[in-house]
């Protein structure tokens, strides 16, 4: 490495490693980098996988890639030597910012595992040149900006590839970019990225504002554009139809290119569909196939065998129902198809709850998942039981061997190795590296459980966590905190069944009683992480919220040395991997039922962070795992939530009335001490959202969750017990690796 390192920076700027700067040795790393993974072999095999998904939310890759190519030791070394530090010249790699959240962070672990375990398959996904936007804060509120991440030197390869995406009035050609995914110690897959030549950056202005119907110039501007008018659906249907257009295009050019019988494409070919994004690869390639000559029947029966579908949220909202007249405008050419597809489920079953064209002309994009694809399946136990008792029951009693479950899981080499050194070569020396290759070997930590000196170990690891989180925070935000508080941490999206609002509710319960003279035994650290979508006024009530109760506390001198509220700005895959290692409190608290899985709740605990949460999504098998004295639980269970919805028996106004301590709580929100700091339209609508509200009912649980935030507190002070409690929580935590994930999906649903 130091000879390749040193030949590539001098014949690029004339210098040697000690004298080329953090950003041209990153260049150079990549080039380097990119030359190494173009020589291994690509996982090859008789089938192959597609991973369609609208979000691959990838992080950085140049660690992560020297990682599986075995060259970070020797590369953190060879920098060392020359005066450098390999995290500092990571600082000069932009984040690509194609995801949002758990969806497109567990595609990128997926493509991880996928090509670790040697299998054969790409992601196909658009390539964002502004992704989802950067989140600054102003006047305690988010702004939304720009986000552009593609640079002269990136780890995109622009290819030969281009196709025909035909829409109503126009017909765009595609380019295709490629990403390399290469496997630990393994073969190399690809992430491929459709874009269009004609995206044009400059038609963005005020933050991100952009004509929604320049088709041309802003296809493949932004994830998730606002949807909040006609124009803004529009727009998402064009993209995801551009999506799957390409995708499979590109499925049938290759197996073309191999000499596949493509009446037999389901055994070359598994698709997986990731939540309803990419459902329109359905009627898309039924259409491609009858323009090679099959009948319908034929390529109904093709497709249904070659599609796999990824439900990810029971959430009523995210369940995708296009208008037919919106299809209409963009994609007619599919509408026929559609529609066939509705007169055969008509045909065949006498329940209007599984028609795919609903009476009032929107296309249920799963119900097309569910008829029209081979499997189904949640992403945790719990998620998969609501889907085949509730949400998806009249299927399930349909097709009951398409159901299956595939809880969740996450790199390791990205959520351990990388993000946290010190432990991961702590327990490579303690218990042997086996772990790395076959997570399950973290449970030989157990034999560790009463050892002192292990213990006191894994106390210091998690305390210079603490502290370089704290240096990191010095110097990006110019926040100070103290290391030997307690950090209980919050990082995931916005939204309101994740309930961001209770956690702010148990600041203001802790403002109080510092205010009343109850002081903590050890000073608390409440971190937060969120990006609210830029029309989710609610959500973005909350972070002002948050900020407001942060201002407050930072100015009050009585208070601030026994707790403080940070609020990250712009929370991306980058500061996840430096906020998780610093963890002593892992905040899971959605609403039970609402939370499909959560990967972040998996993260946490591998880093030795003990649970506050729910019986939700991975909760409960976290909770499984670890045994009650290694969780905190809390709350509602989800039985009597989904009851109190079906009976609508929640009164968030009627809590708040009997109330006193709640109604003081919440009363706090609209109190002339926060109205002082904030705006009083956006705290009064919070306000009387919760009391007349509060959909995700914070109110039933709230005064649980904050006793049980208090006895882990307390509990916190016995070192010894709450070490052992992380230890038990990363020795558990090998079940949730993604690789223990991609083996269920390959011997159940993918067979390659
Ligand atoms: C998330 C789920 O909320 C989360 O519980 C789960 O762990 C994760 O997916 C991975 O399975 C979802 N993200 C989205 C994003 C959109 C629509 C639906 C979901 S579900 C845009």
């Amino acid at each position: 490495m130091e000879q390749l390192l040193q030949e590539m920076l001098q014949k690029n700027y004339g210098k040697s490693i000690s004298d080329a700067s953090n950003e041209e040795i990153y260049t150079a790393l990549l080039c380097i980098t990119k030359e190494k993974m173009a020589g291994i072999k690509r996982n090859e095999g008789n089938k192959k996988l597609y991973y369609i998904s609208a979000e691959f939310l990838i992080g950085k890759l140049l660690s992560n890639n020297l990682i599986n190519l075995g060259l970070f030791d020797e590369t953190r070394e060879v920098l060392k030597n020359h005066g450098k530090d390999i995290t500092e010249i990571e600082e000069a790699e932009l984040e690509p910012s194609l995801g949002n959240g758990g969806l497109g962070r567990l595609a990128a672990c997926f493509l991880d595992s996928i090509a670790t375990l040697g299998l054969p398959g790409d992601g196909v996904g658009l390539n964002y040149h502004d992704g989802l936007f950067r989140q600054t804060f102003v006047d305690n509120k988010q702004r939304e900006e720009k986000n552009p991440w593609i640079t002269d030197n990136s780890w995109l390869t622009k290819t030969e590839r281009h196709f025909e995406v035909p829409f109503k009035d126009f017909t765009l050609t595609s380019t295709m970019y490629d990403i390399d995914v290469p496997g630990y110690k393994n073969g190399c897959n690809k992430l491929h990225l459709f874009d269009l030549d004609s995206v044009d950056e400059s038609i963005i202005h005020d933050g991100i504002q952009f004509d929604k119907e320049d088709i041309k110039k802003n296809l493949t501007l932004f994830l998730y554009p606002d949807d909040s008018d006609e124009a803004g659906q529009l727009l998402r249907i064009y993209q995801q139809y551009f999506m799957v257009s390409n995708a499979a295009q590109l499925i049938l050019a290759e197996a073309e290119e191999k000499g596949y019988n493509l009446y037999q494409l389901y055994d070359h070919v598994a698709i997986q569909i990731n939540d309803t994004h990419p459902t329109m690869v359905i009627p898309e390639l039924i259409r491609l196939l009858m323009q090679r000559g099959f009948n319908m029947d034929t390529a109904v029966d093709v497709v249904r065998k070659t599609c796999a579908y990824t439900n990810h949220t029971i959430l009523a909202e995210a369940l995708e129902k296009w208008p037919i007249h919106y299809l209409e405008k963009v994609v007619p050419h599919l509408m026929p198809i559609i529609r066939d597809l509705d007169a055969r489920v008509r045909r065949d079953f006498h329940d209007e709850r599984v028609y795919i064209i609903d009476n009032q002309d929107r296309v249920h994009m799963a119900h097309i998942d569910i008829h029209f694809g081979y499997a189904v399946n949640g992403v945790a136990a719990l998620h998969t039981e609501i889907l085949k008792e509730s949400e998806l029951k009249p299927f399930y009693d349909i097709y009951p061997e398409k159901f299956n479950n595939k809880t969740n899981g996450i790199t390791f080499r990205r959520w351990l190795v990388h993000c946290n050194h010190e432990l991961s070569d702590y327990l490579a020396d303690l218990i042997g590296p086996e772990f790395m290759d076959d997570a399950s070997n973290l449970e030989k930590l157990l034999a560790y459980k009463d050892d002192e000196k292990v213990l006191g170990d894994l106390r210091a690891i998690k305390k210079n966590a603490k502290t370089a989180l704290k240096n990191y925070l010095m110097q990006t935000q110019g926040v100070e905190i103290d290391e030997n508080s307690i950090f209980d941490i919050q990082i995931k999206r916005l939204h309101e069944y994740k309930r961001q609002q209770m956690n702010a509710l148990y600041a203001i319960y802790k403002y109080k009683e510092i205010k009343k003279g109850n002081l903590p035994k050890r000073p608390i650290t409440m971190i937060f992480g969120a990006k609210a979508a830029p029309a989710y006024t609610i959500a973005k009530d909350i972070i002002h919220l948050i900020l407001c109760l942060q201002k407050l506390i930072e100015n009050d001198p009585a208070v601030r040395p026994y707790m403080r509220i940070v609020m990250v700005e712009n929370y991306n895959v980058t500061k996840a991997e430096k906020l998780i290692p610093a963890c002593d409190i892992s905040e899971q608290i959605s609403l039970a039922s609402k939370e499909a899985s959560g990967t972040g709740n998996m993260k946490f605990m591998l880093n030795g962070a003990v649970t506050l949460g729910t019986e939700d999504g991975a909760n409960v098998e976290i909770h499984e795992l670890v045994g009650d004295e290694n969780i905190y639980i809390f709350g509602a269970k989800s039985e009597e939530v989904i009851k109190l919805y079906d009976t609508a028996g929640y009164n968030s106004g009627e809590i708040y009335d009997n109330d006193p301590m709640i109604e003081e709580l919440v009363d706090f929100i609209i109190s002339k001490d926060l109205i002082r700091i904030g705006d009083p339209v956006s705290l009064a609508r919070l306000y009387k959202e919760i009391v007349s509200k509060d959909w995700f009912m914070t109110l039933l649980d709230v005064k649980d969750y904050i006793q049980t935030k208090e006895q882990m507190l307390e509990d916190y002070e016995d070192e010894k017990t709450w070490a052992k409690k992380a230890l038990v929580n990363i020795a558990k935590a090998g079940f949730f690796s993604s690789d223990r994930t991609i083996r269920e999906y390959n011997e159940d649903i993918w067979h390659l």
